[in-house]
């Protein structure tokens, strides 16, 4: 072997600082092929990514290899998103080779957070489905759990949004531009989806009627392989990403100019399928496009589940013991008729053994009760594209339906509520019902979640299958949400409780016992002023705007939507600005209100939202009256790696939606964990997180659930009534609809005021308003003093150890997957 080859062959696997520096040097020249003198910190990125992929690569090939040997059941999570960030200082840290890393950069003259800064943050998902997905491959990496996740590779991912007039505008995010040094591109790994044609009866070779499916249309599905590092860098997964590509039919054969132009325009549309990431947030758009992007993935998942089975086994009768496929919420739920398909159109299985060995074989996972979000495809629409899964979605439909009336299941109207077929105007197929119908377990993402599954949407089909909804309330990495996020605060516990917790959270609990201890109470501070200085300087690049340290960071991060009922927050903000402007003599708790978040592109009144709270921010933050008491942000592009920054800073968590409507939340956790104390609603994972940490270390306001329930079904109340008996309130609306914050344009916000008045309020913003603002004062208060304030963040970091992704990731395994890990045999040397 070339000697030069053989030394980097060595290179390739060292851990140690010169190592790492040399082949640093190394990746430079020969592969992106820069000198050192002319590389930008772009080119020193990849260049560190593909070094630091050169020692993943041995441990993935190992880990995939055990996989295979002991034939191990795998569990395949199938998700239309997954909201990743960056991946440096992820894989750098869960490698333990952080601090190498960053020697070896200081002697080139460089600095490693400049280089991980470089960094596109690939956004391939919306907000919390995305981001639980990306915490779960995490998590099971981290357990050595044989788990791969499967999506799409988008061109585009989640847009950039950026304000204009304090207007959101949405750009495209080209997350790929300069390339993606993570990925792995499988040319060779090509599967063929089909949509359209028509479906041709005949009979098989024993004389019984079959089917297919012909004169469709044909896309391929190729794959992008994206190592997932676990902590501790001994099992590493695989999150394969499939991108749509054009058959080559098209290369071949003559065309005439006509037949040609046609030819490439129709292979530059089939490659649509992958191009772009549906923006919008719990609502279903009905777009074809995102139908087809939904079946794509799919069907090209289960074709390489079944090649994976098939290469150790022969019948499909072991299926459900060797794959366990998840379905995140009902976005690949035509996978259920696909694999019926697959099974038996391709296979010849008898329907009933088909249909026992998929039910047996998916699970599926809901995310929310809002009506919007449920899937319901046009029957015409799955006809026209899918012919064949219509049929099958029917037949599902009859065996179900008969079954159930032979059983004598209730009325008719039972019946057509559990059917997967919605008669009611144009015929819709209910992909809820579908999920359910062919899983073997449903599961809700928090307590209180899953008892309202069972109260409202799946109540009929509960009442059938009383054994099938389980529940699994959501977790968060340890690893990104505090290791990484939080050096401050990491370093602090690990000294204390040492570094068990980063794979073991309940560990976290031993802190309980130094809330009490003053000297470790002013290190939890002073962490936390470290964090609120990092996102004071944040906040002056991205918005130029100058907010105090030692004010209260009062942070509210999410999608915006209604139900999360950003609203009620700036109203209670114009509220304490007319309070402190009404009281200059009072020694206020300074307050700095941050905000962030994206809203669906189509979304008009969570768009006014943002306008509403950029229109106060201007006028607060410009009022010296209240000068340095009172501050109003809007970061702009809430991403992953700006919720790093963002968390860890926060005093205050808002977790105050509209209570029966947030599934869970997951931000809601990573908040308590870095010691931001929670203000919210009994709402998803709220509840829980109340038992866990306490109800004297949280602060819980408005309706419950039941409450809402009520109130609903008694048909609502008058908000005026509420309005007028609330001084403060009105005063607030009254500045909002007569142009205080938007002299420019008086009339700006009267659709707000339209739906808390006229529209009845759905979200309860004015109702809950007053006790808003009771536990908000309470908050304030309890602020001025900062050691009884500090016991109680400290009681919050120490309480959330059972809100571990990996906690949540081993119920799934041992109660719906039932999949073990698998100590992966490393061959590789030099690693460790
Ligand atoms: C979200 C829910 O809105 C959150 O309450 C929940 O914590 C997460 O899912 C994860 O379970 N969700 C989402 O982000 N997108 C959807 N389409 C539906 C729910």
């Amino acid at each position: 072997m070339d000697a030069r080859y053989k030394s980097r062959e060595i290179e390739r696997r060292s851990l140690d600082v010169d190592g790492l520096k040399r082949s640093f040097l190394e990746w430079l020249v020969y592969s992106v092929g820069k000198d050192a003198r002319a590389a930008t910190r772009r080119d020193w990125f990849h260049t560190v990514a593909l070094a630091v992929r050169d020692r993943v690569v041995d441990r993935w090939m190992d880990t995939t290899r055990s996989y295979y040997h002991e034939d191990a059941k795998r569990v395949y999570y199938l998700s239309l998103e997954f909201l990743i960030g960056r991946l440096l200082t992820n894989s750098l840290s869960n490698l333990g080779i952080i601090n190498e890393c960053r020697q070896a950069l200081d002697r080139l003259g460089l600095s490693m957070d400049d280089v991980a800064d470089s960094e596109p943050d690939a956004a391939l998902g919306n907000g919390g489905l995305g981001r639980l997905a990306a915490c779960f491959l995490d998590s099971m990496a981290s357990q050595g759990l044989p788990g791969y996740g499967y999506g799409i590779r988008y061109e585009f991912g989640l847009f950039e949004q950026r304000f204009e007039h304090g207007w959101q505008v949405e750009y495209p995010e080209q997350w790929l531009q300069f390339g993606n040094p993570w990925e792995f591109a499988r040319p060779e790994v090509l599967y063929p989806v089909q949509f359209y044609g028509r479906v041709e009866e005949f009979r098989d070779s024993v004389g019984e009627r079959a089917y297919r499916w012909v004169d469709a249309d044909r896309v391929l599905a190729m794959a992008y392989d994206t190592p997932v590092v676990g902590y501790g860098g001994d099992t590493i997964n695989t999150l394969r990403l499939w991108s749509a590509r054009a058959t080559r039919d098209f290369n071949f054969g003559h065309f005439n100019d006509g037949a040609y132009m046609k030819a490439v325009e129709q292979k530059i549309l089939s490659e649509n399928l992958s191009r772009v990431l549906y923006p919008n947030d719990a609502t279903e758009t009905g777009k074809e496009l995102r139908f087809k992007q939904e079946y794509f993935f799919t069907s090209a998942s289960l074709q390489d589940i079944l090649r994976r089975y098939l290469q150790h086994h022969t019948s499909f009768d072991n299926l459900p013991n060797k794959a366990a496929i998840q379905l995140n919420d009902t976005h690949p739920a035509i996978g259920i008729a696909e694999l019926m398909r697959l099974l038996v159109d391709q296979h010849a299985l008898r329907w009933d053994a088909a249909w026992e060995i998929t039910r047996a074989t998916f699970a599926y996972t809901n995310h929310t009760l809002l009506p919007e979000a449920l899937e319901a495809w046009p029957v015409r629409m799955v006809e026209r594209v899918l012919p064949r899964h219509m049929q099958i979605i029917y037949e599902i439909n009859a065996k179900f339906l008969n079954r159930s009336k032979a059983r004598g299941t209730g009325d008719n109207a039972k019946l057509s509520r559990l059917s997967l077929i919605d008669e009611r105007g144009d015929r819709r197929v209910r992909m809820g019902n579908l999920a359910f119908l062919g899983s073997h377990k449903v599961n809700g993402v928090s307590a209180l979640h899953t008892d309202l599954m069972k109260q409202t949407v799946f109540a009929d089909f509960h009442e059938e299958f009383p054994d099938r909804i389980n529940n699994k309330t959501n977790g968060i990495t340890p690893r990104r949400w505090l290791k990484q996020a939080n050096p401050a605060l990491s370093e602090l516990i690990t000294s204390r409780i040492g570094e068990g917790w980063i794979s073991d959270l309940e560990q976290i609990g031993a802190l309980k016992e130094k809330a009490d201890d003053l000297v470790f109470r002013e290190e939890f501070r002073r962490a936390k002023r470290k964090n609120k200085k990092r996102l004071a300087a944040y906040i002056a690049r991205q918005t130029g705007d100058e907010v105090q340290v030692d004010s209260i960071f009062d942070v509210q991060v999410k999608r915006m939507h209604e139900y999360k009922r950003q609203l009620l927050n700036v109203l209670h903000t114009v509220a304490l600005y007319n309070e402190m402007r009404d009281n200059p003599t009072v020694s206020w708790v300074p307050v700095t209100k941050i905000f962030a978040g994206k809203a669906a592109p189509s979304y008009h009144m969570a768009k006014l939202i943002i306008k509403l709270i950029n229109d106060v921010a201007k006028v607060v933050n410009h009022d010296p009256s209240v000068h340095d008491n009172l501050k109003v942000v809007y970061l702009p592009n809430y991403n992953v790696t700006a919720a790093e920054i963002i968390i860890p800073a926060a005093d205050i968590s808002e977790q105050i939606s509209t209570a029966g409507m947030e599934a869970s939340g997951t931000g809601n956790m990573k908040l308590a964990l870095n010691g931001a104390l929670t203000i919210g609603t009994l709402d998803g994972a709220n509840v829980e997180i109340r038992e866990h940490v306490g109800p004297d270390n949280i602060f819980i306001f408005g309706m419950t659930a039941d409450e809402v329930n009520d109130l609903r079904a008694s048909g609502g109340f008058n908000p005026r009534e509420v309005i007028a008996s609330n001084p403060s309130l009105k005063r607030a609306l009254d500045m909002i609809s007569t142009g205080v914050f938007s002299p420019d344009d008086r009339n700006r916000y009267h659709p707000i005021l339209q739906a808390l008045t006229d529209g009845g309020d759905h979200f309860l913003v004015t109702a809950d308003f007053a006790d808003y603002c009771r536990a908000q004062d309470a908050a304030m208060e309890l602020y001025r003093d900062s050691e009884e304030w500090t016991r109680k963040a400290i009681l919050n970091t120490a309480s959330m150890g059972w809100f571990s992704s990996d906690r949540t990731v081993n119920e799934y395994a041992k109660e719906i997957w039932d999949v073990h890990p698998v100590k992966p045999v490393h061959e590789g040397e030099g690693f460790r």
